[in-house]
C-alpha cells in the first residue's frame, strides 16, 4: 500500500488534518489502534476556542455546532465565594462555544467515512520506519495479519502515549514537563448546567468547575489529590464537596442526580521539541499537554493541524517547503503561550501543598487585581478566545 500522508490517531488532531488533506485532494490513510466506537467513548474537552468553530465552518462542519454548540460571551470567576465575570465579548469581541469533543469527533469521523478516505481501526503494533529517510513506512498488525504503507509524510496525531514521538531518538529530542501534585475528578450529569456560563471556583479546599455539554446535561469536575481513585468517590461525596467550593448562589441552585460518567484526569503541562523529524511531523496531544483549567488541549490540537494541513498543501500544490520548514517553530511559538495560559490559570485557581500563607494571598490579589483590571480581564479573554495563529 502506498499514500501521500500516513496520519497516526483518529482523534481530533488526526481526523481534522485527514479532512484538510482530503478537501485539497491530498492522499492520507489513518490508522487508529481503538475502535470507532472506543474514540468516541472518551469524554474530554467541552469549549471551541472561535478559530476552531470557524475552522469547523471552513472545512464545511459548521451546521451542527452553529444548530447544538452553545456560544459563551464569558465565564464566571469564583475566589472563596466571590464572583467576578469575564465578558470576552466586551472585552475582545469573540466568544467561545461550549461542544463537546466527542461531537467535534463524530462530526469528523462521519465526513471521512462518507467521503471514503481510508481510516484503519484496531490497527495493532503500529510502527514508524525510515522517517529521517526519504521513503518513510508504516507497519501495523490487524487479524493477524502484517501490514505497511509506504509514504511521503507521517503526522503523528497518535496522543500522549502514541507511538510516534516515542520513536524519535532520545538524542533528536527535548522535553518540557511541569506536574501538578492534584488530577481532576470529573462527572457527567444528565442534568441543567447550575449557571449560564462556565464557573471556574477557587476554594481553600481545592478547585472547581461548573460546565455543561447541552442545556440538560452538565459537566462538573473537583480538584483531587493525585493517587484518588473514583471508586472511592460516590456521587453524594463529589456533589457535597462541589458545592463546598463553588459561590453559595451557584450551590444553592445546583441540581444534583445520578451520574453517567465519572473518571479522573491527571494534570500535566508538556511540550516536545521540535516537532519536526525529517518527514515525521508531531501535532495535538502527541507534542504537548496542557492542564485543561485553560480549555486549551483541543484547540491546541485543532491549531497544530491547522498549520500542518496548510504546510502540506504547499508542499504538494505549490512545490515549496517552506511551511513544512517553518511547521514546527511556528506552531511551538502558539503552543507555549497556550501552555503560559493553562499554567497561570492553574496556578490561579487551583491549591497546592507547598502554596502557604503568603501563597494564598498572592492568589487573592491576582484575582482581587482581575476584577479590578480592564487589561486584566482583556489578557484573560484574549487567551481563553484563542490567540491568532500568527
Ligand atoms: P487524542 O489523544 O485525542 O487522540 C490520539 C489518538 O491516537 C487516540 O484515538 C489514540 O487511541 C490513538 N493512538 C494512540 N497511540 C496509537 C498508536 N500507537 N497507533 C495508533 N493510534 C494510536 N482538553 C480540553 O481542552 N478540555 C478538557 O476538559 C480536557 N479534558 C481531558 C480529559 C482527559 C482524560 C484527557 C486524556 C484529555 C483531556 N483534554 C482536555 C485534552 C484532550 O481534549 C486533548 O487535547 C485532545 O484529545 C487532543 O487531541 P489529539 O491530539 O487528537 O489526541
Ligand atoms: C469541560 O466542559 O469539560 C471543560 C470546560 C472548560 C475547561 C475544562 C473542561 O477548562
Amino acid at each position: 500500500m502506498r499514500t501521500q500522508v500516513a496520519i497516526i490517531g483518529a482523534g481530533p488532531a488526526g481526523l481534522m488534518l485527514g479532512r484538510l488533506l482530503q478537501l485539497a485532494g491530498i492522499e492520507a490513510v489513518i490508522l487508529e489502534r481503538k475502535s470507532a466506537d472506543y474514540v468516541l467513548s472518551r469524554i474530554r474537552a467541552g469549549v471551541l476556542e472561535q478559530g476552531t468553530a470557524d475552522l469547523l465552518a471552513r472545512v464545511g462542519l459548521g451546521d451542527r455546532v452553529a444548530a447544538e454548540g452553545l456560544p459563551h460571551g464569558g465565564i464566571d470567576m469564583c475566589f472563596d465565594g466571590d464572583l467576578q465575570r469575564i465578558d470576552f465579548t466586551a472585552r475582545v469581541g469573540r466568544h467561545v462555544t461550549v461542544y463537546g469533543q466527542t461531537e467535534v469527533t463524530r462530526d469528523l469521523m462521519e465526513a471521512r467515512e462518507a467521503s471514503g478516505a481510508l481510516t484503519i481501526y484496531e490497527a495493532g503494533d503500529v510502527a514508524v520506519h525510515d522517517f529521517d529517510g526519504r521513503q518513510p513506512r508504516i507497519t501495523w498488525r490487524k487479524d493477524g495479519i502484517e501490514h505497511a504503507l509506504s509514504c511521503d509524510f507521517i503526522a503523528g496525531c497518535d496522543g500522549f502515549h502514541g507511538v510516534c514521538r516515542a520513536s524519535v531518538p532520545e538524542r533528536a529530542i527535548r522535553t518540557f514537563e511541569r506536574h501538578y501534585p492534584f488530577g481532576w475528578l470529573g462527572i457527567l450529569v444528565e442534568r441543567p448546567p447550575v449557571s449560564e456560563e462556565l464557573i471556574y471556583a477557587h476554594h481553600e479546599r481545592g478547585f472547581a468547575l461548573c460546565s455543561m455539554r447541552s442545556l440538560t446535561r452538565s459537566r462538573y469536575y473537583v480538584q483531587v489529590p493525585e493517587g484518588e481513585r473514583v471508586e472511592d468517590w460516590s456521587d453524594q461525596r463529589f456533589w457535597d464537596e462541589l458545592r463546598g467550593r463553588i459561590n453559595p448562589e451557584a450551590a444553592q441552585r445546583l441540581q444534583i442526580g445520578p451520574s453517567i460518567e465519572k473518571s479522573i484526569a491527571p494534570l500535566r503541562s508538556f511540550v516536545a521539541e521540535p516537532l519536526r523529524f525529517g518527514r515525521l511531523f508531531l501535532a495535538g496531544d502527541a507534542a504537548h499537554i496542557v492542564p485543561p483549567t485553560g480549555a486549551k488541549g483541543l484547540n491546541l490540537a485543532i491549531s497544530d493541524v491547522a498549520m500542518l494541513g496548510a504546510a502540506f498543501v504547499e508542499h504538494y500544490a505549490e512545490r515549496s517547503d517552506a511551511g513544512l520548514d517553518a511547521y514546527s517553530a511556528r506552531a511551538l511559538a502558539r503552543i507555549w503561550k497556550a501552555e503560559r495560559f493553562s499554567w497561570w490559570m492553574t496556578s490561579l485557581l487551583h491549591t497546592f501543598p507547598e502554596t502557604g500563607p503568603f501563597g494564598r494571598r498572592i492568589q487573592r490579589a491576582e484575582f482581587d487585581y482581575l476584577c479590578g483590571s480592564v487589561a486584566a480581564q482583556t489578557s484573560l479573554a484574549e487567551n481563553y478566545t484563542g490567540l491568532s495563529l500568527d
